[in-house]
Order: structure tokens, then sequence, then C-alpha cells
């Protein structure tokens, strides 16, 4: 076996044994959408050559995913439809099938006699359950591969880890040997000698209404688009990270997470890249800190946490605190509806919620004060936490991810946080207000930013 054999090896597992079929490898991608730097594909591309196979690539596109909104839809699909072209450059298939996964997938792979499936991996409930019901009904074998954490999951840590400094060391101690360079796909010498794959119509319809209505401006879908972004970032914004990053008014952090999160940019790619950047030792790894460290600490918890969403899933210090000032009066109470119409006695807040609704986004600092707020003024952390996950997931083109249900279980319940000094209703939670924000950044500056917009 050479190097690349072993490197692709390791980012993967088998999750179940079967009898393989005399057809194609089939990958069924989901969390990451993009055809180069891809471990899964990779890993799918490696057993197809070796058994002289075709190999296809599989999305299934369910209509209802969680919280998410046409909007989202309109980029993901514009990065599928990027990539089925892609693909076909490579002699790899491409197929959309609308339904969920358990649903779909069995039947498919029994029409085409695929020879095994392969996955990427995802923490998400969501995901995990669609995987447990595939266990059980293919008889095929299925690979799991880890191609969103340089370091696999299930590798770096086999429990939920306390904060980031129990699992910083565990990374530093093995991320030379895995943030390498990632091997190219190559053109696929075997065919997939079935019915001619055509542009599902979903990709069409989709790609050309969403090209006269852009959702997200700021940001362009696909991996073409991806790759450029990220190599301007590195070339030249990153070397003003460090001292730009919490300021909201500047355009300081990345704006990648979008294509982290569909998966259109690998994060092994950014983090080599930076990695061999010729910047300053101190912002690389500040930059790296959060690319990898939280990442990965995101992912961590999502996994072993199966109430990662919910009250149950914060730690046992913060439950019980938030439990004592559970009846503590709130100053202020709104309902979802006030919240997401923006309309509290608060206007930095309200500039906040604007500017998620209106550009999908929300500057990382803010996100923090947005969150510990909506802790603040409803009734009780259950509703809290519902509340701020559905607005995040509703509004945010980065929402439903790892490190959106993470980045609010710290915000409201201490998750890998500690506890600070007990005040009313957030007991001994991390507290944040506006008078906080004004020592950081210029609030009325960004506020008239958010309603100039208009
Ligand atoms: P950069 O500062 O440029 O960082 C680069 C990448 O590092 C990010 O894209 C992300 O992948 C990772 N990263 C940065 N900060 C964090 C962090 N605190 N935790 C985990 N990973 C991090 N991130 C999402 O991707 N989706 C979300 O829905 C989301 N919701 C959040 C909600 C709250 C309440 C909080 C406090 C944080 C949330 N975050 C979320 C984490 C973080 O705020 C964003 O990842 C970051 O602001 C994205 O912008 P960027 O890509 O420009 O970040
Ligand atoms: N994954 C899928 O496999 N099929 C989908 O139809 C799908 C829709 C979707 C819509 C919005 C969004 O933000 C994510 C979506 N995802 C879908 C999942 C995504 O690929 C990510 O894996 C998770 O959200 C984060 O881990």
């Amino acid at each position: 076996m050479n190097r690349k054999n072993i490197d692709i090896m390791r980012r993967g597992r088998c999750l179940a044994q079967g009898q393989h079929g005399q057809g194609p490898v089939v990958y069924w991608m989901s969390r990451d959408q993009r055809v180069e730097d891809n471990w899964a594909l990779l890993w799918a591309q490696q057993e197809a050559l070796i058994h002289q196979k075709g190999l296809i690539v599989v999305f299934c596109m369910i209509p209802d995913y969680p919280e998410a909104t046409s909007g989202h839809y309109s980029f993901m699909r514009k990065g599928l439809k990027e990539l089925q072209e892609k693909l076909n450059q490579y002699n790899i298939g491409f197929r959309i099938l609308e339904q969920s996964p358990d649903a779909v997938l069995p039947s498919f792979l029994g029409t085409i006699d695929a020879r095994l499936l392969v996955c990427d991996f995802d923490p998400l409930r969501i995901k995990q359950q669609w995987k447990k019901m595939l266990i059980d009904s293919l008889e095929i074998p299925l690979h799991e591969v880890d191609t969103h954490n340089i370091v696999p999951a299930w590798i770096i840590s086999d429990k939920k880890e306390y904060a980031a400094y129990t699992l910083r060391p565990k990374i530093k101690r093995v991320l030379d040997d895995y943030l390498t360079d990632i091997p190219a796909v190559q053109h696929h010498p075997f065919n997939w000698n079935h019915a001619p794959l055509v542009v599902p119509e979903t990709l069409h319809k989709e790609g050309i209404a969403s090209q006269t209505t852009e959702a997200y401006p700021w940001v362009q879908a696909g991996e073409a688009a991806a790759s450029m972004a990220a190599s301007n970032f590195v070339q030249q914004r990153l070397g003003n990270y460090v001292k730009t990053r919490n300021n909201p008014c500047i355009d300081g952090q990345s704006g990648l997470s979008p294509y982290l999160h569909f998966g259109q940019l690998s994060p092994q790619r950014l983090a080599w890249m930076v990695s061999r950047s010729d910047l300053p030792i101190g912002t690389k790894e500040t930059f790296l800190e959060e690319l990898v460290v939280r990442r990965e600490l995101a992912d961590n918890f999502c996994y072993y946490e199966s109430a990662y969403d919910r009250f149950a899933g914060f730690p046992d210090w913060a439950r019980k605190t938030l439990d004592q000032h559970r009846n503590d009066k709130r100053a202020y109470v709104y309902s979802l509806a006030e919240l997401e119409n923006g309309i509290t006695h608060e206007i930095l807040w309200n500039a906040c919620q604007q500017d998620l609704v209106q550009s999908g986004k929300l500057h990382g600092f803010l996100r923090m004060y947005w969150a510990k707020k909506i802790l603040e003024w409803t009734p009780d952390p259950e509703t809290a936490l519902e509340y701020a996950i559905t607005l995040n997931d509703r509004y945010s083109l980065d929402g439903r991810d790892p490190n959106g249900y993470t980045g609010i279980a710290w915000s409201l319940g201490g998750v890998h946080d500690r506890a600070w000094r007990e005040r009313s209703v957030f007991g001994k939670i991390r507290y944040m207000n506006e008078a906080g924000c004004r020592r950081k950044f210029d609030v009325e500056r960004y506020i008239a930013t958010v309603f100039n917009k208009d």
C-alpha cells in the first residue's frame, strides 16, 4: 500500500459489513458537497479502482430539511450543479434522489447492484438516524469517512470533551501527521454503464431561477467560488485577523462559514493553506484555534452528546444554576415573533436580528451577545434554547450546523465554558450586555450600517 492509500484509509471506518454487489461503488454525499479535497470521494474512488468498477455520487435532496429555507436550498443547489459538471469531467456519475436516504437508497443501490456504499461523517441527529436505518436495511457494506474534521471525530476522542483545553492537546499531538496536502481525484477509468445521467430537473429549475434573485449577494455559491474566497482571505486578510476579528464594523473574519457548512470548502485545505502561509505563527495559531480546535470541539459535542440542542445537554453545574434562577423575574419577556421581527427595547439587539434576517449572517462576536439576550428575555432556559436555535437555523446561511448548536449551548448553557459571578436569571452563566459591546466596537456605527441597508 502506498502513502496515498494509507492516508485515505485512516480517514474512514466500516459501519456495516455485507455482501459486495457486482456494480459500481456509490458515494452518498451529504455534508461534504465538493469534488476536490474530499476524502470520502477519494475513498470511494480507491475502492472502485481496486475492483475495476464505475463510481457514482448520489445526493439525497429532501424537501424539508429542518428550518432550511428556499435561500439555503438555492445556495446548495448551485453548488451541486457545479459539482455535477465537475464529476462528469472525471467520468464519475451523479444522481440526485429526491427522498430521504433511508427511504430511497436501498432500492437505488439494489437496482444498480452497487458494490458498496460510502458516506461522509456528520454528528447531527438526522444523519445518525439515517445511517442507523441504512445499517439495518442494507445488504452491502457501508463505509463512513470523516472529510470534515482534520482528524476523524472518533479517533481524536472517544468521549465528550469538557472544554477546548481538553481537546486541544489531543489535536496538537497528531495535527502535523494529519494536516497534510490532499491527493487529487483522478479521471475515473471505469464507466458506470447504466442509463445516461441527465441533469436533474431540480438543479435545472433552481439553477436558473436563483440566478435572478441573489439571496446572499455577499457570497457566491460553489466549490470554485469557495476556493477563490479562501485564497483571497489567506493572502489578503488573514494578516489582520488577530486585530480585527472581534470588531463587527470591520470585515475581519473570513466569511467562509457557509462554504464550510455546505462542504463546498474543505476545512483541511483551508488549514493547510493557512499553515503553509508566510504569516506570523501567532496569526496562524489564532485562526487555526477557531477553524480546527473550536470547530472540531463542536463536532465532538454533537457526536457524543445526543441532547446537544436541549437543556439536558448542558453540564451539571449549568443546569443547577439555571434551575436555581428559573423563577427570577425577567425585566422583559418577548415572544418568538417579537424576537424574529427585531422589536425589542434594545436597538443593538434589533440591529443584530435585522442583520441576520437581511444578510443571512451575524458577526461571531455579536452572535454571543444576541444569544445571551434571548436567555435574559424569555420565560425559561428551555424556551430560550428553542428560540435561539429556531432563529439561527432559519436565518443563518451557515445554520443547521454543529457549530451553531454548540455556540448556542455555550452562550445559554455554559457548554465548554466555566462558572462566572452569579447574577439574576443567568445564574453563573457568563453574562454579556450592550455596555460590553460598546467597550469592544463602535455600536452606533454598526447599528447605522444595518438600518441604512434598507
Ligand atoms: P472565522 O472567524 O473566519 O473562523 C473560521 C472558521 O472557524 C469558521 O467558519 C468556523 O468553521 C470556525 N469557527 C470560528 N469560530 C468558531 C466557534 N466559536 N465555534 C466553532 N467553530 C468556529 N458557526 C457556524 O458555522 N454556524 C452557525 O450556525 C453558528 N452559530 C453560532 C451561534 C452562536 C450563538 C455562537 C456564539 C457561535 C456560532 N457559530 C456558528 C460559531 C462562529 O460564530 C462562526 O463559525 C463564525 O462567526 C463564522 O464566521 P467566519 O467563517 O467568518 O469565522
Ligand atoms: N443534507 C442532505 O443530505 N440532503 C438535503 O436535502 C440537505 C438539505 C439542507 C438544507 C440546508 C442546510 O443547511 C443543510 C442541508 N443538508 C442536507 C445538510 C448539510 O449538508 C449538513 O450536513 C448539515 O446541516 C450540517 O452538518
